[in-house]
């Protein structure tokens, strides 16, 4: 299988630090530094499903302990669709991919101590032998290195509003140009600007799909007026997307945004009532750069009385469903 020669790929060509590592496969990529949990390193090599998981979102995300819970719950729910769980995190400088509970909880109780790491920060934090919650495009970069073309997220990093003054845009956004990783997330938050947000991914080639609709979802509403140009009705769809994807060498990410379940979204007008006020409050305390985001996220909870955080919650579960089924039929078809 590909997953297999990926791996043996990198057993190649990254010499493993510690060979009597029984905690895992220490695959020892970027310089014998990488850590595959015993579990997924096995069903990356028997082929089987897998399906990434990112840490910025239980350390900057979420409150402890929600965000053990959550996560927890969340890898309860891969499995149980037949996926193996791969949480991916860097803990004292080593990139993990598969974290044991106690690693689990290590990184949600450190919160946002642990450092949120986007590509460009990965480097320093390995260096620094510091603790790094991946982003998006961090969590990217590790599931394709390791081989697992299967991510799943709640919402992912976009193009900020008044984005074309500040530049601020996502590393996730050139993420998803760069690596063929499929992410699975429920759009992406009208903290941002979607139209925009939309428009830069089709300029990087990307392939967004809306999971059955054909509207671009908005995190926390099933609507953002954004018509999607695919659109796909089942996990075997996705499948299939994700295999062309792969066989014609591409090499970009593809963007499955699955809305929230109906029961679960939001009040848009509430919803954009406590962005605006979040906005407005990040501009006058001058909160830019990587800080901005989970800035927003925090004060549209505290905003909305903690209604935004229950949707949350909800759609990342929602998402973990979808996506380990879409794994589970992509592993089929590549048997
Ligand atoms: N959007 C959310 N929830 C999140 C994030 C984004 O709705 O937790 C996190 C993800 O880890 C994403 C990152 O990759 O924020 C993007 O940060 P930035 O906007 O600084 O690129
Ligand atoms: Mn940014």
């Amino acid at each position: 299988s590909s997953a297999l020669s990926r791996l043996t790929n990198l057993r190649r060509h990254f010499r493993p630090t510690d060979s009597n590592n029984n905690k895992g496969g220490s695959d020892g990529a970027g310089g014998g530094l990488i850590k595959i949990s015993t579990e997924v390193s096995e069903a990356l090599s028997h082929g089987r499903a897998v399906v990434a998981l990112e840490s910025t979102i239980i350390s900057h995300g979420m409150p402890y302990p929600l965000n053990l819970g959550t996560a927890k719950e969340v890898e309860a729910i891969v499995r149980t669709n037949g996926a193996v769980p791969a949480t991916i995190a860097i803990l004292d400088g080593i990139p993990c991919v598969g974290l044991s509970v106690e690693e689990l909880e290590r990184l949600a109780i450190l919160g946002t101590r642990a450092q949120k790491t986007a590509r460009r920060d990965i480097a320093h934090v390995v260096a620094a032998r510091g603790n790094g919650a991946t982003t998006v495009s961090a969590t990217m970069f590790f599931a394709s290195m390791v081989g697992i073309p299967v991510f799943v997220t709640g919402g992912i990093g976009g193009v900020h509003r008044h984005g074309e003054q500040t530049m601020d845009v996502s590393s996730d956004l050139t993420e998803l140009r760069r690596t063929p990783v499929a992410v699975i997330s429920a759009g992406v938050k009208s903290i941002l600007d979607i139209p925009r947000t939309l428009e830069y991914l089709e300029t990087q080639g990307v392939c967004v799909a809306a999971y059955k609709t054909n509207e671009f979802p908005a995190f926390f509403t099933e609507t953002s007026g954004c018509k999607v140009p695919c659109r796909v009705d089942s996990p075997e769809d996705c499948a299939r997307l994700i295999d062309a994807n792969t066989k014609l060498k591409l090499d970009t990410g593809i963007l499955i945004a699955v809305p929230i379940p109906k029961e679960h979204s939001a009040s848009g007008s509430i919803i954009e009532c406590a962005i605006q006020g979040a906005l407005k409050e990040a501009r006058e305390k001058n909160i830019t750069g990587n800080a901005e985001t989970p800035f927003l996220l925090a004060r549209v909870n505290e905003l909305t009385g903690g209604a935004s955080l229950a949707s949350n919650i909800a759609l990342v579960k929602n998402n973990a469903f979808v996506g380990a089924r879409i794994a589970v039929a992509l592993a089929q078809l590549r048997k």
